[in-house]
């Protein structure tokens, strides 16, 4: 938990004009900020506290405080499972639960759907028998049932929920989208044979393939186009992708794919997927880990 407090004098007392000087707080390099009310970025929120002094100026103070709820580990009091509530539960550092976390948030359902963050590697007997016999993330508690397998659930979340559509607009994007959507297991399986050593050239081809699908329609920078749930399919396991090449094999994996280096670029603009990203050098020493256990 970051917490710090900063008082900043404005002249006039119209909320608008409360300027933060970027000289009194530093922030991760990832970060963005949205002036308003309520200030987010993507692992904090600033709120700002406003006082009318009798000079009539204004004191603001700006507390940042992390907006993640903490994960609940097998200490965890059981939740009223079944209860009317509806739950997604994720964990912070999952591809799979990244996926329904981005629908999620992108439609607009942060009041609708709780998000219940697990603990995997110490995690609640309760949850595998009263939640999700599967043990998994993601899990989506709703209408007294549990869903789980991330792809289903981004377009589960998408069809039973208001908010921006994520389904494709057109008979034929819907084909290409079913096309790529089979594809996302492949595409991670040949990208973690090339990192393992077993096939030098087959994560190339993957994002080769990716490269030449994201050149299909012209309409955005987004795989059908405008954005939609395929490129929630794939973005967890790209940001991962890409940090952990450029770390462990110094390969820019966008050097030479244009569409892809864009394609990023435009996801980082967009809060819903922001807000769910992991500490890159988090990513990067996991990797690590788990590669070197692998290996003995
Ligand atoms: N096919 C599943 C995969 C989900 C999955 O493997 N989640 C991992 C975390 S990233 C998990 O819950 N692992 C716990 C376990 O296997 O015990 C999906 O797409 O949702």
């Amino acid at each position: 938990m970051v917490s710090m407090s900063l008082g900043v004098r404005v002249s006039v007392c119209s909320y608008p004009s409360v300027a933060l000087s970027s000289r009194d707080v530093s922030f991760p390099s990832s970060s963005s900020l949205y002036f308003g009310r309520k200030i987010h970025q993507s692992r904090f929120s600033i709120e700002l506290k406003l006082r009318c002094n009798s000079n009539g100026t204004r004191r603001a103070k700006a507390v940042i405080k992390s907006s993640r709820v903490p994960e609940l580990d097998s200490s965890s009091e059981p939740l009223q499972v079944f209860d009317g509530s509806t739950r997604l539960y994720i964990s912070y550092m999952c591809p799979f639960a990244q996926r329904a976390w981005i629908a999620r948030n992108y439609k607009g359902l942060q009041d609708k759907i709780e998000l219940v963050p697990i603990d995997l590697k110490n995690r609640p007997a309760w949850y595998k028998e009263k939640v999700y016999t599967a043990n998994k993330v993601p899990a989506l508690e709703h209408n007294n049932q549990v869903i789980g397998e991330s792809l289903d659930l981004i377009k589960y979340i998408d069809t039973n929920f208001e908010g921006p559509s994520l389904a494709p607009n057109s008979v034929e994007k819907e084909a290409f989208a079913h096309e790529l959507i089979s594809y996302t297991d492949s595409f991670s399986k040949a990208v973690r044979s090339t990192l393992s050593g077993d096939d030098s050239d087959a994560a190339d081809a993957a994002f080769d393939y990716i490269e030449q699908a994201l050149s299909k329609y012209k309409e955005g920078p987004f795989f059908l186009g405008l954005f939609s749930l395929v490129d929630i399919a794939y973005i967890p396991f790209i940001e991962r992708f890409h940090l952990i090449f450029k770390d462990v094999m110094n390969v820019d994996i966008t050097s030479g794919r244009p569409n892809l280096a864009l394609w990023i670029e435009e996801m980082n603009r967009i809060e819903a997927y922001t807000e769910t990203r992991q500490d890159p050098q988090d990513i990067v020493e996991r990797y690590k880990k788990r590669a070197a256990e692998a290996r003995t």
